[in-house]
């Protein structure tokens, strides 16, 4: 896309599926020639709802509420106006085609915001939030995009930034300084201050682990042997009979996939064929197999255990599960069929639970998140939950640790200092090429 087009564009902020109003919106310097053409009013006050008719020829096509916004008081900082209509296909498409009639074109993905960004109404960091907040599925997920779209996450960013111009300033008065009448930077002092950033740096980019499962959700594998009774937990914690169970070891022949939301989260369910060794057929072995390939795609695995069933196998599986890497829960299934002496000593267990009656399930969805590391997080967390912001902050800390280490060489520190810096500006966009632009802009959809 062009990113520094400046003709009037037009689009449906509202979703394309069925719905009472549609809300058409225009921005541009011919916006308000556009509307009042449409509309043949002759004036219209900037902020002021208007209920209006639209004029299609002879005809009137629908009777709407107007709001005109004169740049730059707008959400693009230029003028432009929005028009609520009824939803009806007929009027979505003749409105537009009446408007580009009138002069505007057809906007691209995202291109409401990306004027927004290029006339100074948000930084990258908080066009990016828009993406976000849009996309939120669950209230941590919103939450963390409006810490981002309100400027918080800008405001940090900015704020490392503005510290480290300032240790530049007095590297670089001392590079000018030929005739060494100043004093040299203290070196105590001076590494000290530059650790303090790196730490600033790394509290951010600690976050993107759960930035991550905030905004993607937490995928969640359940493994054990056939029988165990995960397809049982699956339809537990789901709260309905989405998959089938039964007595007979190996039911579940494929992965299924469940998504569903607890405490504030969104949890990706894997239920998984259950791993044996003796396999009945060639189907159970390539459901085994992805059971394998679930555990390793899984941010946190779910081995359920039942005592009655072969120890060996379970051992086994419990091992290959925790070879992973990954966060695994041991829970222990049944415990309705178990004596009270057993479940007594049962302190190997994260979890007791019991998918007949539902006893521990809400206990195991509390140890899900804590386990994960989600049990603490604050209304006001500045999560980072973009790969490149978190590229761009770990490069950061990695410039700054070289910079450390040239402390008496003191064009070759400004030098990591300033890529530092660049790679912060970068993040709240001051310095953006025009392709990484149009790149960003574009995976939003139309009307945003
Ligand atoms: N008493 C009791 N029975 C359970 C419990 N959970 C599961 N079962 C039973 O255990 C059997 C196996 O359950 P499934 O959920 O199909 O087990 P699975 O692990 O998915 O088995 P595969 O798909 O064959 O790997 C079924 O008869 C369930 O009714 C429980 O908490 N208590
Ligand atoms: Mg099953």
């Amino acid at each position: 896309m062009d990113i520094f087009a400046k003709d009037t564009i037009a689009a449906y902020a509202t979703a394309a599926t069925r719905g009472a109003v549609a809300v058409l919106r225009v921005s541009g310097g011919d916006s308000l020639r556009i509307l009042k053409a449409l509309t043949g009013r002759g004036a219209f006050e900037a902020r002021h709802a208007y209920l209006v008719k639209i004029h299609d020829g002879k005809d009137i096509l629908d009777t709407a509420v107007a709001l005109y916004y004169q740049g730059p008081a707008s959400y693009t900082g230029e003028d432009s106006f929005e028009l609520s209509v009824h939803a009806g296909e007929y009027i979505k498409a003749r409105l537009l085609e009446l408007v580009f009639l009138l002069g505007a074109r057809m906007a691209e993905a995202g291109e409401f915001t990306m004027r927004a960004y290029l006339n100074g109404k948000m930084d990258l960091a908080q066009a990016q939030g828009v993406a976000d907040i849009i996309a939120a599925k669950n209230k941590s997920a919103h939450r963390a995009a409006f810490n981002i779209l309100d400027g918080s996450l800008s405001e940090r960013f900015k704020e490392i930034r503005a510290g480290l111009t300032e240790l530049l300033a007095k590297i670089e008065v001392r590079i000018d300084d030929a005739d060494d009448e100043m004093a040299p930077l203290p070196e105590v002092e001076t590494r000290e201050y530059i650790d303090g950033i790196i730490k600033k740096l790394e509290a951010l980019s600690s976050t993107f682990g759960a930035g991550r499962l905030v905004k993607e959700g937490i995928k969640t594998a359940i493994v054990g042997v056939p029988n165990s009774g995960k397809s049982s937990l699956l339809n537990a914690l789901l709260g309905f009979d989405r998959v089938i169970v039964s007595p007979v070891s190996g039911t579940t022949r494929d992965t299924v996939d469940a998504s569903l939301r607890i405490k504030d989260f969104n949890l990706m369910l894997t239920d998984t064929a259950g791993i044996r060794a003796d396999h009945a057929d060639d189907a159970e072995a390539q459901g085994i197999e992805r059971s394998r390939k679930a555990m390793n795609n899984a941010d946190i695995i779910i081995f359920l255990a039942d005592s009655d069933l072969d120890a060996k196998a379970q051992a086994d599986i419990l091992a290959q599960a925790q070879a992973t890497g990954k966060k695994v829960l041991k829970v222990l299934n049944k415990t309705d069929l178990k004596s009270e002496g057993e479940i007594s000593q049962s302190g190997e267990y994260d979890c007791l639970i019991s998918c007949k009656s539902g006893a521990g399930i809400e206990a195991l969805k509390d140890k899900i998140i804590e386990a994960i590391g989600l049990a603490k997080l604050g209304d006001d967390d500045i999560l980072i939950t973009s790969a490149a912001h978190y590229k761009a902050l770990k490069d950061a800390e990695r410039e700054l640790n070289r910079a450390k280490a040239r402390l008496k060489e003191l064009e070759l520190m400004a030098e990591h200092i300033r890529s530092a810096v660049l790679s912060l500006r970068r993040l709240i966009g001051e310095i953006t090429p025009d392709d990484v632009l149009g790149e960003i802009f574009s995976k939003f959809c139309v009307g945003k």
